[in-house]
């Protein structure tokens, strides 16, 4: 065990509470964590949203202990090496409907969403357009924490200490309105309008400024924010009466999150990006990759010179190999389990399950979709946050994963979760819920 914690500088943590009272996990499978002294926790968060399949898998473990044996690392600027081009192939074919054709790698979800924003504006400049520079995210969006990510996010914490940000970024208005939507079981039916906001701000800029527009089809970092039933809908068809690109960042809710292989299945709607990342590896080895619709790298082959660099942006780690080999994998087990079909199955139950937590203390509001469920509690008067960070240490010294943003409780289980771990899951919730004031 590690003798002196100061040296580590932890990413979005209270470092001198964590450090005061470590949280230590030091192994895990399937749908448990093994903690530091002993205790088996249930992970009620797939770890950060990414383990979909369940820890350390065999299948996985040994595809990437064999490709780290092989071929450990190739350059990705003008070389190759196979399993890169085997894992774009699977993705572009598991999209619904034929619709995406190619796939850009990066290491993680920031990644992802800088390369699609970059994408984004290079493929209008590159067909002439080149006035449209402007991005659109949405409040209380999640984008990763590149500046290009931070800029058009919505969460004022991760904005506000860090300068300028980029120029011509402008916001949509988020969704959630708990007079009007509060324990709604699914889609909500109040909201749709909110998307005729982005109507609004492109009377403002001109359409002709306006490169791309960004969210998630559910918010998943800011509290499991759930689209209005319309929604989406309104925002694809404004964004193609404008010439518009309309990226979904899937970062969260692909690989089957919401009981469909990704979002843009669930919800029938198909944006010109997709950004993904987390369980496109089961959360093994860092990826992170854009999956462009037809039409976006054919704009770049047509119209750049033979023999240049059609787009000069990418990574060190672009399709590193041993992230491809986790990949390829990882899809193989979502295949072989019928994972996606699984969460699907299951929804119903843990929608019931999650609900029956209403009615308990502080709870004034619950949420859910597909596998995922929101829980907000009423903040402690002066002090926001501190009740969901109790819920969480409590959860984890009875033997539960969760996952707080402020006094919300989001909850994403690996898919492979058991209905009698459904049970178990709420019954040690409520138990906290119940105890904590
Ligand atoms: N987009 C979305 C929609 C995300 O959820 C990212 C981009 C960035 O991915 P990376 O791999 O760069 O972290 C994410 C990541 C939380 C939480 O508190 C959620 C994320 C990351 C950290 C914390 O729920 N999502
Ligand atoms: N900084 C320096 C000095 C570099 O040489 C490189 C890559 O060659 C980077 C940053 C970018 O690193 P990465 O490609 O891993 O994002």
């Amino acid at each position: 065990m590690p003798t002196n914690l100061e040296p580590y500088w932890m990413p979005f943590t209270a470092n001198r509470q964590f450090k005061a009272n470590p949280r230590l996990l030091t192994g895990a499978k399937d749908m448990h964590y093994t903690t530091a002294d002993g205790r088996q926790i249930l992970d009620g968060t797939a770890g950060l949203w990414c383990v979909n399949a369940g820890h350390s898998r065999p299948k996985i473990v040994e595809a990437i202990q064999k490709q780290v044996a092989h071929l450990d690392y190739a350059p990705p600027f003008q070389m190759g090496h196979p399993g890169a081009f085997e894992l774009a192939e699977k993705l572009v074919h598991m999209m619904p409907g034929g619709h995406f054709d190619h796939v850009f790698y990066g290491n993680s979800g920031s990644e992802a969403v800088e390369s699609a924003l970059k994408i984004a504006i290079a493929y209008h400049r590159v067909r002439g357009e080149g006035s449209r520079v402007r991005l659109i995210g949405r409040e209380r969006g999640y984008h990763g924490v590149g500046f290009g990510g931070i800029s058009v996010g919505g969460i004022g914490a991760n904005r506000k200490f860090f300068g300028s940000l980029l120029p011509g970024v402008d916001h949509l208005p988020h969704t959630h309105n708990l007079e009007q939507n509060a324990f709604t079981r699914g889609q909500p039916q109040w909201g749709t309008h909110l998307a005729d906001e982005l109507e609004r701000i492109i009377n403002l800029h001109d359409a002709s400024t306006i490169a791309a527009v960004i969210v998630e089809p559910v918010a998943g970092s800011t509290g499991v924010l759930i689209p209005p039933v319309g929604y989406l809908e309104r925002l694809r068809a404004i964004c193609d009466q404008y010439n518009i690109l309309l990226i979904f960042d899937e970062v969260i809710t692909g690989f089957g999150r919401l009981g469909a292989s990704f979002a843009i299945e669930y919800f029938g709607v198909i944006p010109d990006m997709i950004t993904v990342a987390k369980g496109i590896t089961n959360g093994t080895v860092p990826m992170g990759a854009v999956l462009t619709r037809k039409g976006i790298y054919d704009a770049f082959m047509e119209r750049v010179p033979e023999n240049s660099i059609e787009l000069f942006h990418g990574y060190t780690y672009s399709g590193h190999p041993l992230a491809c080999a986790a990949a390829l994998a990882t899809l193989e087990v979502y295949q072989e389990e019928e994972l996606f079909k699984r969460a699907n199955e299951l929804a119903g139950y843990w929608q019931e399950a999650i609900h029956s937590l209403n009615g308990l203390p502080h709870v004034i509001d619950i949420r859910n979709l597909g596998l995922v469920a929101g829980i907000e509690l009423a903040p402690r008067s002066g002090q926001p946050g501190t009740r969901g960070m109790e819920c969480l240490q409590r959860c984890y010294e009875t033997g539960l994963l969760i996952r707080t943003t402020g006094d919300i409780i989001a909850l994403s289980p690996p898919l492979m979760i058991q209905k009698d771990q459904i049970d178990q899951l709420v019954e040690i919730l409520g138990g906290v819920l119940k105890e904590v004031v």
